[in-house]
């Protein structure tokens, strides 16, 4: 029987896999929940389906999660898995994006962007980000009229659909993970961030623009921003669709 660690940050995802795992008549005692320290759920939540999640850091306590566990789940979490781990133990990643497609950070924001394919992939990891063998992914449509947030959400629900059609086939390795095609391309954060500033003299096409708006326009998040000349102060822009 495999002792299983899923380690995150999402609260959201954690509960659906937690509720997908025991749908499928897996054992409470062979799983743990783990969050990391810093930008950690924890203090929003006690038990998942009984389940009490713990904080774990995972440069300091590989060589216990080493020991303790056979499979290790990533679910959106923030902390990079030592080499050591990902060569140890096998670790399975569920990524908000279509690898080898806009990997790394928040890739709906580039997908809606640079046009290439958005959706889901769950991937063993290896020592790159979100770069190890496919083992299912899923594509999802982007509208014209998508936000980071309606697409985000569309991604997420493609996690969930994936994690419940293949958790037993995860959990067992009964699957034939491949190669991605090529390497494809890698955002990080401070991609995201450098697009937040809104240079309000440069000229581009009202597309490019809109897209921009939208690109950065999730939910309550302060994304997008010019400088407001007269002040020098902030504003924040965000977009709102309307469709008939
Ligand atoms: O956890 P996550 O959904 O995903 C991110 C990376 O995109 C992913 O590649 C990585 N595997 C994972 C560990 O971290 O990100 P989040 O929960 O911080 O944010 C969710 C969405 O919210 C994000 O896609 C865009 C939006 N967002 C978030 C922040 C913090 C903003 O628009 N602005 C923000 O400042």
């Amino acid at each position: 029987m495999k002792r299983i660690l899923v380690l995150s940050d999402n609260l959201f995802l954690v509960k659906k896999f937690i509720s997908i795992y025991l749908s499928k008549g897996f054992s409470k005692e062979l799983i743990t929940i783990a969050f990391s320290p810093k930008v950690s759920p924890l203090s929003e939540v006690q038990t998942i389906d009984g389940l009490i999640p713990v904080a774990l850091n995972i440069k300091t306590e590989f060589a216990q999660v080493v020991e303790n566990y056979d499979l290790v789940f990533s679910i959106h979490c923030k902390q990079i898995f030592p080499s050591e781990l990902v060569r140890k133990v096998k670790c399975i990643n569920v990524h908000p994006g279509l690898n080898p497609y806009n990997r790394g950070w928040y890739p709906q924001v580039f997908s809606i962007l640079n046009k290439m394919p958005l959706g889901a992939t769950i991937h063993e990891m290896d020592e790159e980000l979100d770069h190890g063998a496919i083992i299912c992914q899923r594509e999802v449509i982007v509208y014209a009229w998508d936000t980071s947030l309606s697409a985000y959400e569309r991604v997420q629900q493609a996690e969930v659909n994936l994690l419940n059609e293949w958790l037993p086939k995860l959990i067992s390795g009964d699957y034939k993970a491949y190669k991605p095609k090529n390497e494809g391309n890698l955002n990080l954060k401070k991609d995201f961030n450098s697009l937040s500033e809104i240079d309000l003299d440069k000229i581009q096409s009202v597309g490019e623009t809109i897209d921009l708006l939208r690109a950065l326009t999730h939910g309550d998040y302060k994304n997008a921003f010019f400088i407001d000349p007269k002040t020098g102060k902030k504003t924040y822009v965000s977009i709102t669709f309307i469709r008939e």
